[in-house]
């Protein structure tokens, strides 16, 4: 068995450590990948942190990420030795019934859920130096310099890519701009107003923009987002500190748009944030699309508003997108210059600092650090 090494989770919000451990060899329809890069995303983050019945430790985070294949399980076509890769969270295994229609991207042969375990077999690739099994993390635990995923979770990408930018697409960045494009279909000349502008909502803008929206408002407690999102299509701002006394945001939207946004995205995570866009929309046809994800909340609105209203309120996961059909078509935009990867890289570690990109994501100063192996 050959040893690696990796960053791992002993005890919630407690510094990862990095440890020897043994990635065992891939099962059939398995891939082993040696990683090149991993970037750090708010999920990571939130499950980092989580202490209840439902956190599992020892584990290893990490799911946007790029690597080159090392070795294959059994029956597998679709990648070789060598390839670049990109691994998903989402599975795109190309057989079932969601994956076949063009209205669905979830895969109803690994559906999503948190499982610590590889998808296939429920079992784990990763052993500790005393012979403990690791968990892994959104079917990907990259934060590793080797992992096993399975075919149904990677995607093969143009070698030619930036790994440091490929791996954005992992999740963040195409769940934003997915988000936008595809689950919304954001109209030319529609009006838009996105809550939270990390990286996601940051990338909803970019979306909107993308499909010719004319108005993207941004809502935001931390006033530099504003400048940020210049770069991403973000024409107003509002911040909900300056409303406090005067006007809800709901109003001030309204006000904006004419009686409320055409498309509203809710990318903080908060329930009382999916209410406030929900109010904020357009009557009839405004639509409200759910990105973030606070596990333990519910939502509560009157089912006379929902009666009355005529108001969509939908989810996004990874942004409606297929990963295997268009990461790559988000990646070929990104080498035309279309699609700007580049400014959600703030920060860069190497992979014995990565504590420090935990640090720099919490504080809100990176959008995303990449974390070299
Ligand atoms: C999330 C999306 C919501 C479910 C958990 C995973 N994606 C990645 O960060
Ligand atoms: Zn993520």
């Amino acid at each position: 068995m050959q040893r690696y090494v990796a960053a791992v989770c002993r005890k919630a919000g407690e510094p990862l450590r990095i440890e020897e451990v043994v990635v065992a060899p891939p099962e059939p329809r398995e891939v082993r990948i040696k990683i090149i890069c991993s970037s750090l995303c708010g999920s990571d983050v939130m499950r980092w942190r989580m202490s209840d019945q439902s956190a599992i430790f020892p584990r290893i985070f990490g799911h946007e990420a790029a690597g080159v294949v090392e070795s294959l399980g059994e029956n597998i076509n679709e990648v070789k030795e060598g390839d670049i890769v990109i691994p998903t969270f989402i599975s795109d295994c190309r057989e079932c019934e969601d994956c076949l229609s063009e209205k669905s991207n979830h895969c109803s042969k690994f559906p999503h859920k948190t499982s610590p375990w590889m998808p296939r077999y429920e079992t784990s690739r990763f052993t500790d130096s005393e012979g403990e099994p690791l968990y892994h993390f959104l079917n990907v635990s990259s934060f590793s310099e080797y992992t096993v995923v399975d075919v149904a979770h990677i995607t093969k990408i143009d070698p030619f890519v930036p790994p440091n930018k490929a791996c954005l697409l992992s999740c963040g960045i195409s769940t934003g701009f997915g988000a936008a494009w595809k689950t919304a279909k954001v109209e030319k000349g529609s009006t838009v107003a996105i809550f939270g502008l990390g990286a996601i909502g940051l990338s909803v803008a970019q979306g909107a923009r993308f499909c010719g929206a004319a108005r993207i408002i941004g809502v935001d407690m931390n006033p530099a987002k504003f400048e940020m999102g210049k770069k991403f299509g973000v024409t107003d701002f509002i911040n909900p500190k300056d409303c406090a006394n005067s006007k809800p945001v709901r109003e001030v939207i309204k006000e904006m748009t004419n009686g409320g946004a055409d498309y509203c995205f809710e990318c903080v995570g908060s329930a009382s944030v999916v209410c406030e866009a929900y109010a904020s929309c357009r009557k009839a046809w405004g639509k409200v699309i759910v990105l973030g994800v606070d596990l333990k909340s519910n939502v509560s609105i009157s089912a006379l508003e929902i009666l009355w209203s005529g108001k969509t309120l939908t989810s996004s996961i990874f942004g409606s997108l297929k990963a295997k059909t268009d990461i790559p078509i988000l990646l070929q935009w990104y080498m035309n210059k279309e699609l700007n990867l580049d400014d959600y890289v703030t920060h860069e570690v190497g992979f014995e600092d990565i504590n420090k990109a935990f640090d720099l994501l919490r504080d809100g100063t990176s959008l995303r650090c990449v974390i070299w192996m």
